[in-house]
């Protein structure tokens, strides 16, 4: 018994190593020209490789994920890869200011993203963490494959929302943090919040337009046959009504939805069809039904979808944005897009409009597959939203009346760098927290503006 124990063990040991692979991709992070999504205004996004969309990513979890990226914009560049854990690797995690400094023009940095040791797996997105890059396009979904997923399914598809502007993100910053801009008008403009802790969120409040559009297989699909979109370097992509998800009676298929937004949340729905939730941020879930999926920035479920068994007709997919988050809804904003699931191209659309009322998913209602007990908290952090006119008259956002500014030397280089002092609260400016490694603490986030404000 003994030396076959010792034997397998052997096996395992020799066979782990040649199990675990690189997905090495080369990021050179660009201006794009003449990208026009919406088919409304064409303008200079950020892509990757002169082309935008970013690429999807799809990962097998037994890999890890290297992404080298070279930043070919003129500023300081990062990449955050949403929602991955980075146990003792933080200064991977791609928050400028607060974990790294940004790339530096012309220079390169590679993300070890350790996908095979961090236990998890299910759909994530990545994008840039400097100022607000991601607003201008450096945005894509991030979907890691366990060897066998908890639910059944056919195929599936990656869905991806998001808000559209078309101003570039530092003229929108502009407007807002502009001494001779009114409070109440600029905060209908753009609200940048910058939580020290660990995330970077620019909110701006004066969205153009939305998109939708979907991935397979880390690529694109492409619009419908037959249209032909005012996309510039961007027409290989289906957006909105020139994309759709081709559908075959008898299949269940996965909807893998993430909302890439600045500011706007979404609701979602497919008419004729029904959506089970088997996904909530990386966590699967135990199968629940959903006329209507809401999701704010950040935000992603998977849903099962049963094909229905006749081709007879197309039906419309519904993404609206909230528009109770915005201060003002512009005449000239359509917050409610479309995009179809096909049956057959020669099957009639069925659009069966708007719906009574939306309601948000009751997510705490949820239960997860691997159930895992919430241990009990030993600390608090308050922190209250406000937005305010500060002394200089700019206007900003606050966490407990304290604005956020970049700090020379990010946090954690701060912290691996200050030997018995990095637990010192003070080395870290206004608003920091310091806590033991590996206490639970509750963050109670209080919302004092009058508007509705996603975190992540
Ligand atoms: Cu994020």
């Amino acid at each position: 018994m003994r030396s076959v124990a010792f034997s397998l063990a052997a096996l395992v040991s020799a066979v782990a190593p040649a199990l675990a692979g690189v997905h090495e991709v080369w990021w050179n992070i660009t201006y794009v020209q003449d990208a026009n999504p919406d088919g409304l205004f064409p303008r200079q996004v950020i892509g990757v490789n002169g082309t935008w969309p970013p690429p999807p990513i799809e990962v097998s979890t037994n890999d890890t994920l290297l992404v080298h990226a070279f930043n070919s914009l003129d500023e300081p560049m990062t990449l955050h890869h949403h929602g991955m854990f980075f146990n003792s690797t933080s200064w991977m995690d791609g928050a400028q200011g607060v974990s790294q400094c940004g790339i530096p023009p012309g220079q390169s940095w590679d993300y070890h993203v350790p996908v095979n040791e961090s236990g998890q797996w299910g759909t994530y997105w990545i994008h840039s963490h400097a100022g607000g890059q991601y607003v201008d396009g450096l945005r894509t979904s991030l979907v890691l494959h366990p060897p066998k997923e908890t639910h059944q399914y056919d195929e599936e598809f990656t869905v991806i929302l998001g808000d559209w502007y078309h101003d570039q993100h530092h003229d929108l910053l502009d407007q807002f943090i502009n001494v001779a801009t009114p409070v109440a008008l600029s905060l209908s403009l753009v609200r940048s919040v910058r939580l020290a802790a660990s995330h970077t969120l620019t909110y701006c409040g004066r969205t153009d337009s939305a998109l939708i559009y979907f991935a397979q297989n880390g690529s694109y699909f492409s619009p419908i046959d037959g249209t032909t979109p005012e996309g510039g370097v961007t027409s290989h992509v289906g957006f909105n009504e020139n994309g759709t998800l081709p559908f075959v009676p008898g299949r269940t298929y996965r909807l893998r939805i993430v909302n890439t937004s600045a500011f706007a949340a979404f609701f979602f729905w497919i008419d004729g069809h029904e959506m089970r939730i088997i996904e909530a941020d990386g966590t699967d879930v135990e199968e629940s039904p959903s006329d209507l999926l809401s999701l704010t920035v950040a935000q992603r479920y998977s849903v099962l979808v049963t094909a229905r068994n006749d081709t007879n007709a197309n039906w419309v997919i519904h993404a609206n944005m909230d528009t109770d988050m915005f201060d003002t809804v512009p005449d000239a904003l359509q917050p409610n897009i479309t995009s179809s699931i096909t049956y057959s191209p020669d099957a009639p659309l069925t659009d069966l409009g708007p719906i009574d009322e939306y309601a948000d998913v009751d997510d705490l209602s949820l239960v997860p597959v691997q159930v895992e007990a919430m241990p009990p908290a030993t600390s608090t952090i308050e922190l209250e939203v406000m937005f305010d006119t500060m002394q200089d008259g700019t206007n900003h956002a606050m966490f407990n009346l304290v604005t956020w500014n970049m700090p020379l030397v990010p946090a954690v280089l701060s912290e691996l760098t200050l030997g018995e002092n990095a637990t010192a609260v003070s080395a870290y400016g206004p608003n920091a927290f310091v806590i033991n490694h590996l206490d639970v603490f509750d963050i109670v986030l209080k919302n004092g503006d009058a508007g509705k404000h996603p975190f992540s």
